[in-house]
């Protein structure tokens, strides 16, 4: 219903000569954010958010005097929203400003976020951890957890105190590494919470610590990390800000140094020695872009600089803030040189793209200064005076409104799941020679080869030389199959998986062209990739190119967007599907056309035809695109075993712009049934959210026990084809026995004794 406007760019700006009022001492911070319990701050107590138009630079400048905060994305001719307290508004008032008020009341946003937050901190199931991600939570469980993790694996976590704030709190950061000698792998730094009222970003960085100490060993992915490289994560740069955003003032900005002008704070990514007070930072004490007295005055930057600065071999740095999703590179500033600049865009492409396949969200790469020009930051520093490839990450919401400075809590996971991804693909591309990109598959037909592709990625080297998989099945050796290079990095193996229910292995081996061997898994035959042969029939398989026989049924509140049967037309540009998901061209869509369309109002309803699925334990798959710009709606999958008498819910979809294959245990929801039905139902609860959605290759797969091994040269029968069935051969070719006949033609003839050796070779 509603139209998005993607292009909106919204990001809380701290701009030149704004008037961050004087901040009272924060005596007892600490006593007062008691863990999970964010405190009454008083200090925005009458504050408005309104909407000013100044006539002239005059009245702009005191419209900038008068302000609290400046809340919209530019300064310039035309509206402006800033915040501003009672007196501030009076003033406005009494010199005859126009105005309109967004915000009559910013203490209650900030009390309906602290109510939010504590309900949910007394809901939120740790289990045992200080920290999950349904929820912010104050300094001390921050560190609590980080405690934890390296407390659980101290064999892959070290900490390091790094230094100490301006009020003497610890800044803390954690390497994590594979077991074992790390000098020779290089580093990836990361951080978050340089600026105290992003708070979104600390579970960034924490998620990726968490999963990847709890990955090592288990996800192949994390333990290849790992075992090449060193994530030198801090995830709290500004510790004494972030605790005074929690007890005094929400946006809180800057560090709490005593400016002793009656002003707190300098803004930590002002305070870089790179253009340092040049354009885009501020000498005023009392803005939230002030510099700072000279380059590194504060020891929260001091430090950080020395701990990057040790590091023998950093190859990348993020420095994560928030709001915007943003992919930022070097230029900073008019008149940056940044040798690296292609290389800076090429990946940073690559990680907003990342980030979108993950959870469906645009982050937008580009230049920094194509933002706003900004002098003396972290990025610009780390990226110049290391020689590393650096980026500034704006994280989650995209754009303006009351929640971007105060984002939804239901945003965490997903904001962290995505940066993880990115995080991931930054160290994978700058740290490691090659790199292996395996499709996900988890099972292989037994006795069907099957054409495995990946790929080979390098940033470092091309791999252009041999690529090897080394395979086997049981407990045999690995025998080397060469890939066939399909160009752009692509290689080509093909797996004959022979035996029912015994695992496929394998690993990679390949050669990069500084003659270095690599092997995926990197344990290469000690820990290879792993997947189960299994004995599966196709019992249903729609990819809707022709009509099976669905049916589609509204509820009588539907106003629009009805499933049906079509190539999708919406051109993929407001959340609709471009294409459809298996390249057939046909899928289901809601309101299958191009512009302002989608479900309204009510529920659309697609069942299947009935399935007969008694043959065995059935799993059913599909691919599913759900987009909703609310959170209260899912699309729901619902099964039947009685032909749709009754119905069983299977599976809750929640919104990403992209297609996701999903797959439900039917048998254990209605076990073996001869009666399946399958249903979605896309429904839109609020009116005010843009649903859109698709389903595409509709399969019902049933897994059949493996079949009798059938092994001819196991002629003395013992389950293997050993020498010793030679002579068991001979035996049976003078009794005249059944199993001397190897070549199937009937007879026992002379013939069966080279078809014994030719079985023999062929294994069983
Ligand atoms: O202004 C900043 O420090 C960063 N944005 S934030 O809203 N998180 O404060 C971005 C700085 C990026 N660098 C340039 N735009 N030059
Ligand atoms: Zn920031």
């Amino acid at each position: 219903m509603r139209r998005v406007n993607t292009a909106v760019l919204s990001l809380i700006l701290p701009f030149a000569g704004l008037a961050a009022s004087a901040q009272p001492a924060d005596l007892n911070a600490d006593q007062l954010a008691q863990p999970g319990v964010p405190n009454q701050q008083t200090t925005y107590e009458g504050h408005r958010v309104v909407q000013v138009v100044p006539e002239s630079g005059p009245r702009l400048a005191r419209v900038l005097e008068l302000s609290h905060h400046v809340w919209s994305e530019r300064v310039g001719r035309g509206p402006i929203d800033v915040q501003v307290d009672a007196d501030a508004f009076a003033a406005l008032q009494a010199e005859g400003f126009e105005f309109t008020v967004l915000i009559d009341d910013v203490a209650d946003l900030v009390d309906r976020e602290r109510a939010e937050i504590l309900a949910r901190s007394q809901r939120a199931r740790r289990g045992g951890d200080a920290i999950d991600f349904t929820t912010y939570y104050p300094l001390a469980d921050l560190i609590a957890f980080v405690n934890q993790l390296a407390n659980e694996r101290p064999d892959l976590v070290s900490l390091e105190t790094i230094g100490q704030s301006v009020q003497g709190r610890d800044i803390i950061t954690m390497t994590i590494t594979a077991p074992g000698d790390a000098s020779n792998r290089p580093q990836i730094a990361l951080n978050s919470l340089i600026h105290a009222r992003e708070w979104i970003t600390a579970p960034a960085t924490l998620r990726l610590a968490r999963d990847l100490v709890r990955g090592y060993g288990t996800d192949p992915r994390r333990t290849n990390l790992l075992d090449q490289v060193q994530f030198v994560i801090t995830p709290v740069v500004n510790p004494d800000g972030y605790v005074y955003s929690w007890s005094n003032e929400r946006f809180w900005r800057k560090n709490r140094r005593n400016n002793g002008d009656g002003t707190f704070g300098v803004d930590l990514n002002r305070n870089w020695d790179i253009n340092f007070g040049g354009n885009g930072a501020d000498p005023f004490t009392n803005s939230d872009i002030y510099h700072g007295p000279g380059p590194f005055s504060e020891p929260e930057t001091a430090v950080m600089r020395d701990k990057l600065t040790s590091l023998p071999d950093l190859r990348a740095h993020v420095d994560t803030h928030s709001f915007s999703q943003l992919i930022l590179w070097s230029p900073g500033f008019i008149g940056q040189v940044v040798p690296r600049q292609d290389e800076l865009e090429a990946l940073g492409t690559d990680l907003a793209q990342t980030i979108l396949e993950t959870n469906g969200a645009a982050y937008t790469p580009q230049r920094a200064i194509d933002l706003y020009e900004a002098s003396g930051t972290f990025s610009d520093w780390s990226g110049d005076a290391l020689g590393i490839l650096s980026y500034t990450f704006e994280l989650r919401p995209a754009g303006g409104g009351l929640n971007s400075f105060a984002p939804s809590p239901d945003l965490i996971l997903p904001t962290a799941q995505e940066i993880n991804a990115a995080y991931l693909h930054l160290a994978e591309a700058t740290a490691i020679p090659l790199r292996f990109v395996l499709p996900p598959v988890s099972s292989l037909q037994f006795d069907q080869p099957v054409s495995y592709e990946f790929s080979v990625l390098s940033a470092v080297a091309d791999p252009s030389s041999a690529v090897s998989v080394f395979v086997r099945q049981g407990d045999g050796a690995f025998v080397e199959t060469p890939a066939q290079s399909l160009g752009n990095d692509r290689y080509r193996v093909t797996i004959d998986p022979t035996v029912c229910g015994e695992d496929v292995e394998f690993y990679i081996d390949a050669l990069t062209d500084t003659a270095q061997r690599v092997t995926y898994p990197i344990a290469g035959d000690a820990l290879p990739v792993s997947i189960p042969v299994v004995n599966t029939s196709l019992v249903f398989n729609d990819s809707f190119a022709t009509d099976l026989g669905w049916a589609v049924t509204n509820d009588g509140a539907l106003t629009d967007g009805a499933w049906e049967r079509a190539a999708p037309a919406g051109g993929g540009d407001r959340n609709d599907p471009a294409n459809d998901f298996d390249g057939d061209g046909f899928a289901y869509l809601t309101d299958n056309a191009d512009g302002n369309s989608d479900v309204d109002s009510g529920a659309t309803t697609l069942t299947s035809p009935t399935l007969d699925a008694s043959a065995g334990d059935a799993t059913l798959t599909y691919a599913v695109w759900y987009s909703n710009t609310s959170s209260e709606d899912t699309l729901d999958v619902e099964v039947s075993g009685d032909n749709g008498a009754t119905w069983t819910p299977a599976d809750t979809v929640t919104s990403a712009s992209t297609w996701r294959e999903r797959s439900v245990d039917v048998a254990a929801l209605v076990g073996q049934t001869s009666q399946l039905r399958v249903r979605f139902i896309a429904a839109d609860g609020d009116p005010q959210s843009i649903v859109e959605a698709g389903i595409d290759a509709v399969r019902v797969t049933i897994d059949e026990p493996c079949p009798a091994a059938d092994c001819p040269a196991d002629v003395n029968g013992d389950g293997v084809a050993s020498p010793a069935d030679f002579n068991a051969w001979i035996a049976a070719f003078n009794a005249n026995a059944p199993e001397c006949d190897q070549n199937a033609d009937g007879q026992c003839t002379p013939a069966d004794f080279n078809a014994w050796i030719a079985n023999f070779n062929a294994g069983c």
